[in-house]
């Protein structure tokens, strides 16, 4: 077997206990275990940069949904990229650049089919995690498969300064939308929506109501909607939306923490008069549009036409804590945590 150092034992955040409501940091506890030497096939890995997600707060509930929940007192998992320091399997060297699904911890022992090797020279090994990985193909599926943009659309998307959101509008500008507008959750993510991302209008959704500050921005409506956050923000662009509009049902940020049912949107039926389209989407079933995908964003990204934000978080003892700050919404474009060493 092919190795480089590792150590004996490393650190991995358990689940300590399921949230209510808002997660606390006590929730979450910081474990030393053993590194597993990697059996026949397996690949140990030094994971370099961690994702956080928002949907990683549902798996945290105890409730069936289309991904598994996080087992009490077991190491959770996510998005990660790191370097292969150890291989039993055909193909995979040490410092060998792989992404793959055992995050939230130090080091990780996987088989090798469930690893995907990624080219460190041609993009940050972080990007791999944002624009060119799951966060950028839900924004790139979501607009253009799911919400089958078209030139001239006047789009409006929220969460619109985050990983996906920040994409989604850079995309829509990119293939000839009329109007791009955005909401965030600050003034300074507002300013840099129009200023460096390229959006035709943004508002602050907590200056005041969600459909108000949407009619000025977009007066003669809207023809697609990109929704991260759901609630206010779907009933507003449900208003919003002409005849035929369609609404993309990416995320609804805005309950993930409720202990209660959300009460809207409360004018739905709507949707009957204007014919309008709302459809769910998971980016696990786009993975064919990936050479597509990697071609086009690769391609934007190379030429500076396409700008990519993230936000940083040093140490891996403070994952627990930018996960919560992912909540807050203390991230522009894409949350990742950077391993020492
Ligand atoms: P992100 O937008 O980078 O980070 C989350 C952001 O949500 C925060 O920065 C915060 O920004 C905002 N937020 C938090 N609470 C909010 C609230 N009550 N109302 C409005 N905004 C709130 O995260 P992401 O990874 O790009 O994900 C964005 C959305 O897409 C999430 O809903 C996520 O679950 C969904 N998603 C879905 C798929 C799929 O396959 N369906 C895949 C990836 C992501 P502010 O400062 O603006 O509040
Ligand atoms: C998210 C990240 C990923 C999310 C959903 C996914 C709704 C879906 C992943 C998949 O396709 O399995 O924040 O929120």
């Amino acid at each position: 077997m092919a190795t480089q150092e590792a150590p004996a034992t490393a650190r991995e955040w358990h689940l300590a206990a399921r949230p209510q409501g808002w997660p606390v940091p006590t929730d979450f506890a910081l474990v030393e275990a053993p590194v597993r030497t990697p059996g026949p096939g397996e690949i140990l890995v030094r994971n370099a940069y961690l994702s956080v997600d928002p949907y990683m707060r549902g798996r945290m509930n105890d409730v069936k949904s289309y991904a598994p929940p996080f087992r009490l007192g077991a190491p959770m998992d996510g998005g990660a990229v790191g370097y292969v320091v150890a291989s039993a399997a055909e193909g995979f060297a040490p410092g060998d650049a792989v992404l793959h699904g055992l995050g939230w911890r130090e080091y990780a022992t996987l088989p090798a089919e469930q690893a995907v090797k990624v080219d460190p020279a041609a993009a940050p090994l972080s990007t791999y995690l944002g624009v060119l990985g799951m966060t950028g193909l839900t924004a790139y599926a979501g607009l253009l498969a799911v919400g089958g943009l078209k030139e001239g659309d006047r789009v409006f998307v929220s969460g619109a300064a985050g990983a996906v959101g920040s994409i989604v509008g850079q995309i829509a500008r990119l293939k000839g939308a009329s109007l791009v507008v955005g909401s965030a959750g600050s003034a300074e993510k507002v300013a840099r929506l129009v200023e460096d991302f390229g959006f035709d209008a943004a508002f602050n959704y907590k200056d005041g109501p969600v459909h108000e500050q949407l009619a000025k921005a977009a007066p003669e409506g809207i023809d697609l909607y990109f929704d991260n956050v759901g609630g206010d923000h779907l009933e507003a662009a449900i208003g919003a939306l002409g005849v035929h509009g369609r609404a993309v049902l990416c995320g609804a940020i805005a309950q993930y923490n409720d202990t209660t049912a959300p009460a809207g949107p409360r004018n739905l039926a709507q949707a009957i008069g204007k014919r309008l389209r709302l459809e769910g989407m998971l980016v696990r079933d786009h993975a064919a549009l990936q050479p597509q995908f990697v071609a086009e964003v690769g391609g934007w990204l190379r030429e500076g036409k396409l700008r990519e934000e993230q936000t940083v978080v040093d140490g891996f003892e403070n994952t627990a804590e930018a996960f919560l700050d992912l909540l807050r919404g203390a991230n522009t474009g894409k949350m990742v945590v950077r391993l020492n060493g």
